[in-house]
């Protein structure tokens, strides 16, 4: 194309980047179900990432204006409250299959969430990571916020090309923009969906874990776990005490892992975690949540049966269809901004308070394992309402 044309095209590029970038969210009101808001738009797809990491700009490099290095999706997000701006890590994944972490930041919350100039050049153990996703950032009261992931790398004993072994990876910082790596947690089995809790237990650290025999399968154990640790900076996983059990014919039946950083209320710790069950179209994952004990964060004392969230509309379709996820939520002055993805393609916002969180939990029916007693629970609210 000639210069004339290019600068044209270049102008179309960055008009519509900024129209996405800048496009004012609001609640999609045709969604209600009183417990939370979902969001008209997603927050974040690929479309928001930089041209800049995209694109040559230059007419003499690319004189056909083409995307150099394209961006697959961006999707599961950490999430945090940082010096007067909601921040998150998300997971944007390159079209080469490669995820990587990028800081985006926003006033609100909810729109206009601005990428820092790079994306996070995560500094290296001895063993190089393949991949790496799904960061969940701890504000600890040792003064550290910490960042725990994925980290994916080939499982070399097995000739398979899929195989592999997923670890946690560990970084902190104090700016969201220096991080340092600490040593991969020191487990026994595969890890993923580790999450560490912001406040010292016992005087020690405490890690939500997900032991796994396998990558994709967590065989025989899973189940969501806590475990004490003595130094984050050489985290070695003694015994995991199992929270959350996975369960027969229930939305965690194949599989459930933490999900954002506990919240801390008054009433006790909610947890937003995500539950698997398969289905003859593949698994379903979906997002649920339980409350543990303010006084010992390893004791549950709700749980609501059922999911909070589940795909909606154009939330079921995506790269890994039926997938809801989510890995950072925010609470902020009472209010609670959840970060979910949508079949892992796109992040999206959910908003809630403390206080309706809380009622949900604590009033929700739990799950009695049997139709029997979901019918029960469906007559004892429909007498109820016959007592109004
Ligand atoms: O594809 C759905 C999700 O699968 C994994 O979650 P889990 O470990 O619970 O199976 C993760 O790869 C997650 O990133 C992904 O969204």
């Amino acid at each position: 194309m000639d210069k004339t044309m290019f600068d044209a095209a270049l102008s179309k590029l960055k008009a519509d980047y900024k129209a996405i970038a800048e496009r004012k969210n609001e609640v999609d009101i045709t969604w209600y179900n009183g417990v939370y808001d979902r969001y008209k738009y997603p927050v974040l797809t690929n479309a928001n990432i930089p041209l800049t990491w995209r694109y040559d700009m230059n007419y003499e490099r690319n004189p056909y204006l083409l995307e150099r290095i394209g961006a697959n999706a961006a999707f599961n997000s950490g999430a945090i409250f940082h010096d007067g701006k909601y921040v998150l890590v998300v997971r944007v994944e390159g079209n080469d299959r490669k995820s990587y972490f990028a800081v985006a930041r926003s006033e609100n919350g909810i729109d206009n969430f601005v990428f820092d100039k790079y994306p996070v050049r995560l500094p290296q153990t001895d063993e190089i990571d393949t991949n790496v996703y799904d960061m969940r950032l701890t504000k600890h009261e040792d003064g550290w916020i910490y960042g725990l992931f994925c980290s994916e790398r080939k499982d070399k004993t097995n000739p398979d090309t899929s195989a592999a072994v997923a670890k946690c990876g560990i970084v902190r910082t104090k700016d969201l923009v220096n991080w340092e790596r600490l040593p991969d947690l020191d487990s026994k089995n595969q890890q993923r969906n580790v999450v560490l809790h912001p406040e010292f237990v016992d005087g020690k650290y405490m890690l939500y874990t997900r032991p796994s025999d396998g990558f994709i399968d967590v065989g025989g154990g899973g189940g969501i776990g806590c475990a004490l640790i003595d130094d984050m900076t050489k985290a070695t996983l003694g015994e995991e005490l199992i929270i959350d059990k996975k369960v027969y014919h229930t939305i965690k039946e194949v599989k459930n892992g933490a999900g954002a950083t506990p919240i801390k209320t008054k009433y006790g710790w909610l947890h937003i975690v995500h539950g698997v069950r398969n289905t003859a179209a593949g698994l379903r994952y979906v997002i649920y949540c339980f409350m543990t004990s303010l006084e010992d964060p390893r004791k549950v004392i709700y749980t609501p049966g059922g999911h909070l969230i589940a795909p909606v509309g154009e939330e079921r379709i995506g790269d890994v269809s039926n997938v809801v996820f989510t890995n950072g939520a925010i609470e902020k002055d009472g209010n609670i901004y959840i970060y979910y993805a949508s079949s892992d393609t796109r992040l999206h916002l959910a908003t809630t308070t403390v206080e309706k969180m809380v009622d949900y939990c604590k009033n929700t029916p739990q799950d009695g394992y049997t139709t029997h007693t979901s019918v029960d629970a469906i007559c004892r609210l429909v007498d109820m309402n016959d007592k109004n």
